[in-house]
């Protein structure tokens, strides 16, 4: 992907750094950002590296799209189709990552910036933290997967309130109803620490968790026995299990390469 000022990439061991950085826009997004958006999480699917780490500069995590340009002529006489298939891959891209993903919200989450948050596996939380899905007050509806990752985490009647009504969230709402898993004082360095647990253990496994834990509320139990059965058979197979078990009966830390 083509390095940009305004996303920086940093690999810190095995955790992908993406930081959005355009601090004094609260890291919002402008229109033709959003492609550099998927590229960057894409090279990150691509990469060596193991958990995904998404945070802003600054004292936003990301304002949504950039409101700046008054003229919105792009968004209107069609061409907005083309804008929101975009705004879509980026989300897509997203979800689609198999590898683990954490936010580190450090600040207000606001629009499609909120939904980017929510697309990550787990959200963790400065107690600056806020979060609003402030379409609505924009005269627009909700975009990014909201619709998708809200209700799951917050149930369908409040992810409906917060969506209707646009209002803000603090970090101990946010914590209370499920939007953030954890606050902390010392953000970057509990990310890098929750990023580093994970990456320790065996990356077959954590792909299949993740994807079935994605697929959980499409499946019925049955759907979900078949899936975890065929994902177990493949770590049945791997190099990956044998030095699990290799390691546990030496009493060591295991060494898994994704094999
Ligand atoms: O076009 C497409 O890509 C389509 C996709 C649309 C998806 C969307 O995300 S729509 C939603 C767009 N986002 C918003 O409507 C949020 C707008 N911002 C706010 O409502 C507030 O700034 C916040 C609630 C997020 C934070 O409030 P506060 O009081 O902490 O900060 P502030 O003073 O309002 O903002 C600080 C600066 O950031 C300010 O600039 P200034 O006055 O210091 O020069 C402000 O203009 C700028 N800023 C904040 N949000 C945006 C922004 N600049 C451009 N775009 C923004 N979204």
């Amino acid at each position: 992907m083509v390095p940009t000022d305004e996303l920086l990439i940093e690999d810190r061991g095995p955790a992908r750094w993406i930081t959005l950085n355009r601090p004094d826009r609260l890291n919002a997004i402008a229109p033709d950002g959003w492609d550099g958006v998927r590229e960057a999480i894409e090279a990150f699917e691509a990469s060596e590296q193991r958990v995904m780490v998404l945070t802003g500069s600054g004292r936003g995590f990301c304002a949504g799209a950039d409101l700046t340009p008054t003229d919105i002529s792009h968004l209107v006489e069609g061409g907005g189709v083309e804008t929101m298939k975009t705004v879509g891959r980026a989300a897509q891209a997203l979800h689609d990552v198999s590898k683990p993903t954490i936010a580190a919200v450090n600040g207000v989450a606001a629009g499609a910036g909120m939904n980017m948050a929510l697309g990550c596996d787990i959200v963790l939380g400065s107690p600056d933290a806020r979060f609003t899905e402030v379409f609505v007050r924009r005269g627009l509806t909700v975009d990014f997967g909201g619709s998708f990752y809200l209700p799951r985490h917050v149930g369908l009647q409040r992810a409906k309130e917060l969506s209707m009504t646009g209002r803000v969230v603090d970090a101990h709402e946010a914590l209370r109803i499920g939007l953030l898993l954890e606050i902390v004082e010392d953000l970057p360095t509990r990310a890098q620490e929750l990023a580093e647990t994970i990456a320790a253990n065996a990356p077959l496994g954590l792909a299949s968790v993740k994807a079935n834990m994605n697929a959980s509320f499409q499946r019925t139990l049955a759907e979900a026995l078949e899936a975890e059965g065929a994902a177990q058979v493949v770590c049945f197979g791997s190099s990956d299990m044998a030095e699990g078990v290799a390691a546990f009966g030496e009493k060591r830390s295991p060494r898994f390469t994704g094999a």
